[in-house]
C-alpha cells in the first residue's frame, strides 16, 4: 500500500503512472487509487472542507484495504493535506501503509499550474485550494520524500522501487 501525497501539480499522478508500469513489467499485479477519479464517483457528494477531505481520505484508505487484501499492491495519490489526514489512513492501513511525500516547492506546482487550478485559486473562483487558500502542512514522519523539482519522473520512480523493495525484503 503506497501513499503518495503532495500538492496538486506535485507530481502524484505521473510517478503514479510510472511506478505503476514499472511494477507491471517487473511481474507485480497493482491497481491505482486518486483524488480526482474517487471524487467523480464513490467520493462525489464531498468537497474540500478539511472534514470532507477526512471523509475522502477514510473512504479511500477502506477501499485501498480491501483491494491490497486480494494480494494486489494499491498506489493511493491523493493531497492527503493536514497530519490528521495521514493518520486516519495509517490507522485504516497499519503496517501496510508506505508514506511517500511527493515534494514540491509551492512555486513550482504554482508554475506548472496543469490543470490551471493555481490560476483559478489566485483569482478566487476556486476556493479553500491547497496551498493557497486551504492549509498543507508539510508531513513530519513519511516513509520517503521524493523532490520531483531535482529529480526526473523517471528517477523518483526508481527512487520509490528500491525503497519498496527494501521494505519489501525487511519485512521478509
Ligand atoms: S484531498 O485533500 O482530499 O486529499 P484529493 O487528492 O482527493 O484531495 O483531490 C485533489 C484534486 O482535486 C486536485 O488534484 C484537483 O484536481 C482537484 N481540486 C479541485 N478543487 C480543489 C481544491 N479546492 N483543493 C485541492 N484540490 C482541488
Amino acid at each position: 500500500m503506497i501513499w503518495l501525497m503532495g500538492l496538486s501539480g506535485a507530481g502524484k499522478s505521473t510517478i503514479s503512472n510510472l511506478f505503476e508500469e514499472q511494477l507491471n513489467e517487473s511481474g507485480f499485479f497493482s491497481m491505482k487509487l486518486d483524488g480526482d477519479e474517487m471524487r467523480k464517483g464513490l467520493n462525489y457528494n464531498l468537497g474540500f472542507s478539511m472534514d470532507d477531505r477526512a471523509e475522502n481520505i477514510r473512504r479511500a484508505a477502506e477501499t485501498a484495504k480491501i483491494i491490497a487484501s486480494n494480494g494486489v499492491i494499491v498506489i493511493c495519490s491523493f493531497i492527503t493535506p493536514l497530519n490528521g489526514h495521514r493518520t486516519i489512513a495509517k490507522k485504516i492501513l497499519g503496517d501496510m501503509y508506505f508514506e511517500v511525500f511527493i515534494d514540491c516547492p509551492l512555486d513550482i506546482c504554482e508554475q506548472r499550474d496543469v490543470k490551471g487550478l493555481y490560476e483559478q485559486a489566485h483569482n478566487n473562483t476556486l476556493k479553500n485550494f491547497t496551498g493557497i487558500s486551504s492549509a498543507f502542512e508539510r508531513p513530519t514522519t513519511p516513509d520517503l520524500i521524493l523532490h520531483t523539482d531535482n529529480f526526473t519522473a523517471e528517477q523518483c520512480c526508481d527512487q520509490l522501487y528500491n525503497a519498496v523493495k527494501n521494505k519489501i525484503a525487511d519485512n521478509a
